[in-house]
């Protein structure tokens, strides 16, 4: 889409917008289930990043305390809990700029995707940037789904993050699709930015080829020592506008409404769902932050009568449609 077609959408009166995305969510998912995925930080903090919203920046003098690589017990208990809950998918983040193959912590962090891919829980993790190898090993490894976020418009995203760029961002993304695995990316309200950087980054987002499989729509969760840590809360009616364009921008992808949750009534939920979102983070913990609990979250979904999804870990990543140029550039040889 462009970025005109998006703030058309995004200028209509509220429920001339919400019918809108959610004729679009009823004609692409019909059965409505939500997804529950559950996170776990197995590298927190201590992270060379100066990223302006997270905890887990080295940067600044947060209140986190930091963990170094967990051992692969310790996550398959982590896994094993999520997976009796009934979350569907089980997402690992570690606070790293990225990867580099043949160094002892990747081949960990391989050894523990192995056996969390053996509990048919669909597999994702986030782990900064890749290159093309790292993604093959990953995605051979058993990875389904790799997070990898731009967070906000290209524009506004040197405000927010000088320790890497937007393109490396791009770059880490398009070496995941090359590998074959499905890309879970999406980004932040409240990082002080306006209507047009967030439109702005569902414009990339939606000229991805391939669509990213989901997209997570995370509100700032204030953290404190960091440069946003006194940023106001996103007007919830903001978000459910979000998450309507984000719908009708991915039509195929899950929306994921992400970090925050912890701050939203359950009817700013409901609209959330009813725009279009269709999975959330569950359990009580992000990586480093609260989230609603489990109990609360079962409640909600079942006053609201929605249904949750069954894993799909057989999943296959979008397909690169060759009649569309690509996006990020392609880099694979021979294909476009
Ligand atoms: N280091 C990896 C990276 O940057 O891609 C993975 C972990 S990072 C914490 C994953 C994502 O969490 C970020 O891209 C951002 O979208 C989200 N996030 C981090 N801190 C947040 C906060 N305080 N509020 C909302 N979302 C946050
Ligand atoms: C995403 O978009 N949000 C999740 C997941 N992908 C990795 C992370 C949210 C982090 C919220 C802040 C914290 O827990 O530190
Ligand atoms: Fe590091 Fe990721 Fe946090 Fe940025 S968002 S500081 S890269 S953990």
């Amino acid at each position: 889409m462009t970025l005109a077609e998006l703030q058309a959408l995004h200028s209509l009166p509220f429920f001339d917008l919400l019918k809108r995305s959610h004729a679009v969510h009823e004609e692409n998912f019909p059965d409505g289930k939500i997804q529950l995925c559950t996170l776990l930080s197995i590298k927190t903090g201590g992270c060379s990043e100066d990223c302006s919203y997270c905890a887990q920046s080295a940067h600044y003098k947060t209140e986190l305390e930091s963990q170094v690589l967990l051992e692969k017990e310790e996550v398959m208990k982590h896994a094993r809990d999520a997976k009796d809950s009934g979350s569907t998918r089980f997402c690992m983040g570690a606070a790293w700029k990225g990867v580099r193959g043949g160094t002892p912590k990747f081949e960990q962090v391989l050894d523990i995707v192995r056996e969390v891919a053996t509990l048919e829980m669909e597999v994702c993790v986030t782990l900064g940037e890749l290159g093309p190898e790292e993604a093959r090993q990953l995605r051979d490894a058993g990875v389904n789904a790799y997070n990898h976020n731009l967070d906000t418009s290209p524009e506004h995203y040197p405000n927010i993050v000088t320790s890497h760029t937007y393109a490396d961002r791009l770059r880490t993304i398009r070496n995941v699709q090359d590998a074959g695995m499905s890309v879970c990316c999406g980004g932040i309200l409240g990082l002080s930015e306006t209507i047009t950087d967030r439109l702005r980054l569902l414009e990339v987002i939606s000229n991805f080829n391939p669509h990213p499989e989901s997209v997570p729509i995370n509100s700032l969760m204030p953290m404190p020592g960091t440069p946003m840590a006194h940023n106001p809360q996103v007007d919830p009616f903001d978000l459910v506008r979000m998450i309507a364009c984000a719908r009708i921008a991915v039509p195929t992808a899950k929306v994921r409404l992400s970090a925050g949750r912890d701050r939203l009534s359950d009817e700013v939920q409901a609209l959330c769902f009813f725009a279009g979102a269709n999975s959330i983070f569950y359990g009580e913990k992000l990586l480093t932050g609260e989230n609603p609990t489990a109990e609360a979250d079962r409640k909600l979904l079942a006053k609201l009568g929605l249904e949750t999804l069954d894993p799909n870990c057989a999943m296959e990543a979008p397909k690169h449609d060759h009649a569309q140029p690509a996006s990020p550039a392609c880099t694979t040889a021979g294909c476009c």
